[in-house]
C-alpha cells in the first residue's frame, strides 16, 4: 500500500511495509523466557523525536563523531562515491547526514528508506525544500526483511549508505544478511558507504546509554507506551526501569525494561508475568574494531576499501566496494 504524501512540494512515498507484524513480534517476544522486543518498534513519530532528542545530547558522542569525520573528509568521501549516481540510505532518519553528502555528490537519486514514517516524511520534504532539483523517491520500509528498492529508472553508480551506527542494532547473523542483500542492490560496480560506532571505553560507552537527563530512558520506555498505545496494552511504565550496561565479552552496550514488581501485564487478550528484576531485553548496539567490521563485510561480498575516522577516534566511517 503506497502511502500518500503528495502535498505540495513532499515527494511520494512508497511503502514496501509488510502487514504490520508489531502485535504478532510483541506477543512472541513477551512469551519468551527471555523476554525479548525488536528495536525497530522503537520507532513510531514520539520514538524517532526522543532518537533526534538523544543525538544532541552531550553524552551521545556517535552523532557528532560521525559529523566531524564527514564534515572533515567529505572531499575524500565524494572521490570514494562519485558523483551523480543513485544514492540509497538505509534508516535514514532525519537524514542530516545526508544532506553533507547529496551537497557534495550532487546524486541522479536519493532513496531514503525507513521504517519510522514520521521521520521519512519530514526529512523527505525538507531536503525537497533544500534540494529542489533532487529527485527523491523515499521508501517506507523494513531492512530487516528482503526490500525491493525502486532503482530501476535512476542512472549511475549505486551507493548504499547507512550511517549512524545502526548496523550495530543488528546481531552479526543480521547484518551479515543484510549486507548481502545491499551487495545485491549495488551491483558489481557499486559501493556502500557504513557508519560504524568503535569499541572504547566502557565508562564512555554506559554514559552514552545512560544520560543524566534520562531522554535514553524515555526513548527505551516509549516502546512500553507504544504497545499500550497501538495494541490496547495496560503496562504501567512506572513499574518498569531502564538498564543500559556494556558487555564487553559480547561487544555490545545492552538495553532493558526492568520490572520493578513482581506484576501481570496485559497486551490485548494475552497476558504476560513478571517477576520483580525480571528484564525485557530491548536493544543490542554492537561496536565493532576497524578490522572486525572489514571482516564482516568480506563476508558478505565486499572489500574494506576506505575507513574515515573522526578526530577523536571514537567512530568509523567505512568505504566497501563490491569484490
Ligand atoms: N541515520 C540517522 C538515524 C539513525 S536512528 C542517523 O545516523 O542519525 C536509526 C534509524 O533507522 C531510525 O530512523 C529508524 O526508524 C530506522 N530503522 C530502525 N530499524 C529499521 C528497520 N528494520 N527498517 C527500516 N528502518 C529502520
Ligand atoms: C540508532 N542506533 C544506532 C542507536 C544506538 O546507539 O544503538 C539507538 C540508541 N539506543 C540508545 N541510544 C541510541
Amino acid at each position: 500500500m503506497a502511502r500518500d504524501a503528495r502535498s505540495r512540494g513532499a515527494p511520494q512515498l512508497g511503502s514496501a511495509v509488510p502487514a504490520d507484524g508489531f502485535r504478532e513480534d510483541v506477543i512472541a517476544g513477551l512469551s519468551l523466557p527471555q523476554k525479548v522486543l525488536p528495536p525497530k518498534y522503537f520507532y513510531d513519530a514520539q520514538g524517532s523525536r526522543l532518537f533526534e532528542a538523544i543525538c544532541r545530547l552531550k553524552e551521545y558522542y556517535p552523532t557528532r563523531a560521525e559529523l566531524a569525520l564527514t564534515r572533515g573528509h567529505m572531499g575524500e568521501i565524494a572521490r570514494f562515491a562519485r558523483q551523480r549516481g543513485t544514492l540509497i540510505e538505509y534508516g535514514s532518519g532525519e537524514s542530516v547526514k545526508s544532506q553533507l553528502l547529496i551537497e557534495a555528490l550532487r546524486p541522479s537519486a536519493y532513496i531514503p528508506v525507513d521504517i519510522s514514517d514520521d521521520a521519512l516524511r519530514r526529512a523527505a520534504a525538507q531536503l525537497q525544500r533544500r534540494f529542489p532539483w533532487l529527485r527523491i523517491r523515499p521508501v517506507h520500509g523494513d531492512f530487516s526483511r528482503p526490500l525491493k528498492i525502486p532503482v530501476a529508472q535512476a542512472k549511475g553508480r549505486r551507493v548504499v549508505y547507512f550511517p549512524g551506527s545502526t548496523i550495530g542494532n543488528l546481531t552479526p547473523e543480521e547484518a551479515h544478511a543484510f549486507l548481502r542483500m545491499t551487495r545485491g542492490q549495488v551491483g558489481p560496480n557499486g559501493a556502500m558507504l557504513v557508519g560504524v560506532d568503535l569499541k572504547k571505553d566502557a565508562n564512555v560507552l554506559h554514559a552514552a546509554y545512560n544520560d543524566a537527563r534520562g531522554v535514553t530512558a524515555a526513548f527505551n520506555l516509549n516502546l512500553l507506551a507504544r504497545i499500550n498505545r497501538e495494541l490496547g496494552g495496560d503496562l504501567k511504565l512506572r513499574r518498569f526501569r531502564h538498564y543500559a550496561f556494556s558487555n564487553p565479552a559480547l561487544g555490545r552496550i545492552e538495553m532493558h525494561l526492568v520490572s520493578l514488581v513482581p506484576q501481570d501485564v496485559n497486551v490485548g487478550n494475552h497476558r504476560f508475568s513478571f517477576e520483580a528484576g525480571e528484564s525485557v531485553h530491548t536493544e543490542n548496539s554492537y561496536k565493532y574494531s576497524i578490522y572486525g567490521f572489514k571482516a564482516l563485510a568480506r563476508s558478505a561480498g565486499f572489500r574494506g576499501e576506505k575507513v574515515w575516522l573522526d578526530p577523536k577516534g571514537l567512530f568509523a566511517l567505512h568505504g566497501l566496494v563490491a569484490a
